[in-house]
């Protein structure tokens, strides 16, 4: 049996996509997950396909301050030492124009995002500082770092995923807690069903004649930045698809 059968990753939006994955990956290799998200169904189904030895679920919020307590009592009262915190759960709402953008829709990805992300992880990581070990995986977006029309809020939030990430390693030097910052590219995932609110056909047509990253990929991404010696911290990973690369910087013409 390996090694590493007692370590717990909590994952954030482990509903579906990445973090569906995720949860899969580490189950497979011994870990124990403690998978949180809202449809509590998805969960159930997720739980019954890992083991319920093996995967704790929780009907968590992110943008819920309680919800996000509950989660910290959860884990005290199983006691459970967090060895890696994915923070995976997050949105893209539209790919307006900023003059034509909803703005609850950009209220929203910030609540998400950025507000849910940043309370998970100064909830949970005083326990990891304790024990003076546990990693926290943030999942950015290669939108945090290119701009693209209809990216604002979106990309925005995910360049804060990526300052915080880096302001996370500055404050946590010394303590044993590490941090990554995972920037993926263009994922066939629920994400486009999301984004588009709910329009699948239209979800369909961003990956009809492409060959995107699937979310077995960004498992991987995360399972290796796990598993690294402890005294090997992976800063950031940004990974695309073969198929998607840079658009030239534009300029309009009169
Ligand atoms: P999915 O839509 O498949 O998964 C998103 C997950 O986030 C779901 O499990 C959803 O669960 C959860 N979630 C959303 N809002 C909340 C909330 N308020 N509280 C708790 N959980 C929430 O998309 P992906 O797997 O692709 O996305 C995962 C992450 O990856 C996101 O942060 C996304 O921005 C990022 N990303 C995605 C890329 C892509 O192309 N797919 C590329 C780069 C980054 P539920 O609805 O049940 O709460
Ligand atoms: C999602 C990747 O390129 O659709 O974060 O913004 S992209």
């Amino acid at each position: 049996m390996s090694s590493e059968l007692f370590k717990t990753i909590v994952i954030t939006g482990a509903s579906s996509g990445f973090g569906s994955a995720t949860a899969k990956k580490f189950a497979e290799h011994g870990w124990r997950v403690v998978a949180v998200a809202r449809r509590f169904e998805r969960l159930q189904a997720l739980q019954q396909e890992i083991g319920i030895e093996r995967c704790e679920i929780l009907q968590v919020d992110v943008c819920v301050q309680n919800d996000i307590a509950k989660l910290a009592g959860f884990i005290k009262d199983k006691q459970l030492n967090i060895d890696v915190l994915l923070n995976n759960a997050g949105l893209a709402l539209g790919l307006d124009s900023a003059d034509k953008a909803d703005l609850q829709d950009w209220k929203t990805m910030i609540d998400t995002n950025i507000s849910g992300l940043v309370n998970v992880t100064r909830t949970l990581l005083p326990a990891m500082v304790a024990a003076k070990s546990g990693h926290v995986i943030n999942i950015g977006s290669i939108a945090g770092t290119y701009a693209y029309p209809g990216g604002n809020a979106y990309g925005a939030t995910k360049a804060f995923v990526s300052q915080f990430s880096l302001n996370l390693r500055a404050d946590l030097a010394g303590t044993g807690v590490r941090v990554t910052n995972i920037e993926p590219g263009l994922a066939e995932t629920e994400f486009s069903i999301v984004r588009f609110d709910g329009d699948k056909e239209k979800a369909d047509s961003v990956y009809q004649g492409v060959h995107p990253l699937t979310a077995e990929d960004i498992a991987e991404s995360v399972y290796w930045s796990a598993n690294q010696p402890a005294h090997v911290n992976v800063n950031r990973i940004e990974l695309m698809p073969t198929c998607q690369s840079f658009a030239p910087l534009s300029i309009s013409k009169n």
